[in-house]
């Protein structure tokens, strides 16, 4: 009942399954994994595709050109998709003070012709999503980068892009993953709203969304559900990473519903009911105390709570109490416009209300949020 199937359209990055869990304080727990190898077993469990980095192809096979040859004949062997792509522009020293916004020129012009390179790569593979998630962009000291110049570089870095996407005639869309602050003390672009503001400054807006991860709004006290929610409102849901995480600390990149489970059941809840389309993408670390099977054990785990909790949502949804309770909580009377149709400000201005009477009734939210609750918790 809860095995994934690919019409659920999960997908994984490269990266995740095959993090070798070095941290700050430790060497790698794991052997490195062969991309061929990941494509393989997701595709075992289920999974729909993956997505990569230009640098994760490379983590057995040095030679670009073999290691993308064995990656392509996995994808046709297993029928595993490519929906998206990214680059990375952050591991190599190069890109320390970060890439398209390095105080260094040389730096920026570098990080822009790697990224081109691989959106070639995209392109061929059929990826229709190209992320950019800037973690090196950023800084330590208010005093070493100039925010608003910095900003400027950001803008000119995702204007050529979208040129160069254009003038390719690639069917490519970019999404900017957002994240307050880990590597960098802080990171540009730090919120599912810093982000939406900043796409519309750019040549070309309607080619930029967002690629929202659960644990980087969480880290900055942000309610994840209510900022998919806006995203979806400006149709800038291009795709999104699920994974888990406890409140404001580092990021933690746990299985997806291994943190906050009762955000992730209304997340699931929205997913399902709001008008998203895209794959339901999965960014975390296996546990660095898990060895190289435990490794698929959570991967299949993200895919079944996922179904888990879209089954919950479903019976939640279904329950004759849930339905009463809703409307007894006026979400239904939230969905009518506050002046009917017709009417101007002078008809608002004429009408009054007992106020206290008014101010005297009770929304009964917490029946609501006792029943969904109680769904969670499987006693419903
Ligand atoms: C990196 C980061 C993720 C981003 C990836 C895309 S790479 O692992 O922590 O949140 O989504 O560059
Ligand atoms: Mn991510
Ligand atoms: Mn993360
Ligand atoms: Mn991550």
């Amino acid at each position: 009942m809860y095995t994934p199937t690919p019409e659920d359209r999960f997908t994984f990055g490269l990266w995740t399954v095959g993090w070798q869990a070095r941290d700050p304080f430790g060497d790698a727990t794991r052997a490195p994994l062969d991309p061929v190898e990941s494509v393989h077993r997701l595709a075992e469990l289920g999974a729909y595709g993956v997505t990569f980095h230009d640098d994760d192809l490379l983590a057995v096979e040095q030679d670009r050109t073999k290691a993308i040859e064995s990656f392509k004949k996995a994808l046709s062997e297993t029928g595993m998709k490519v929906p998206m792509a990214t680059t990375n522009l952050f591991t190599h020293p190069i890109f320390k003070d970060g890439g398209f916004t390095s105080n260094d020129r040389d730096v920026r012009r570098y990080a822009l012709r790697k990224v081109i390179r691989n959106i070639d790569l995209a392109a061929e593979l059929g990826a229709t999503t190209y992320v950019c998630w800037g973690g090196r962009e950023g800084a330590e000291s208010d005093a070493a980068k100039d925010v608003r110049v910095a900003l400027d570089r950001y803008k000119e870095g995702f204007d050529l892009l979208c040129q160069y996407v254009i003038d390719k005639g690639y069917d490519i869309r970019f999404a900017v993953e957002p994240k307050p602050n880990e590597p960098r003390g802080d990171i540009l672009l730090p919120t599912i709203g810093h982000a939406l503001a900043f796409i519309n400054s750019l040549e070309h807006p309607e080619m930029v969304g967002l690629n929202p991860e659960v644990g980087h709004e969480q880290m900055a006290g942000m309610n994840f559900v209510h900022g998919i929610a806006q995203a979806l409102w400006h149709g800038k849901l291009f795709h999104l990473d699920l994974n888990g995480q406890h409140g404001p600390k580092y990021d933690q990149d746990l299985v997806f519903g291994h943190g906050d489970v009762k955000s992730a059941f209304f997340l699931v809840d929205l997913l399902e009911n709001g008008g998203y389309d895209g794959p339901r993408h999965f960014d975390y670390k296996p546990l660095r105390t898990e060895d190289k099977e435990d490794v698929w054990e959570s991967a299949a785990a993200n895919m079944r709570t996922y179904l888990i909790l879209k089954e919950k949502s479903k019976a939640f949804r279904a329950d004759p109490e849930v339905q009463e309770a809703l409307a007894a909580s006026k979400l239904t009377e939230l969905a009518q416009p506050t002046l009917a149709e017709g009417e101007t400000y002078d008809d608002l201005l004429a009408e009054s209300i007992d106020v206290d009477e008014v101010a005297a009734r009770g929304f009964h939210f917490t029946r609501l949020n006792q029943l969904a609750l109680e769904h969670l918790l499987g006693v419903r």
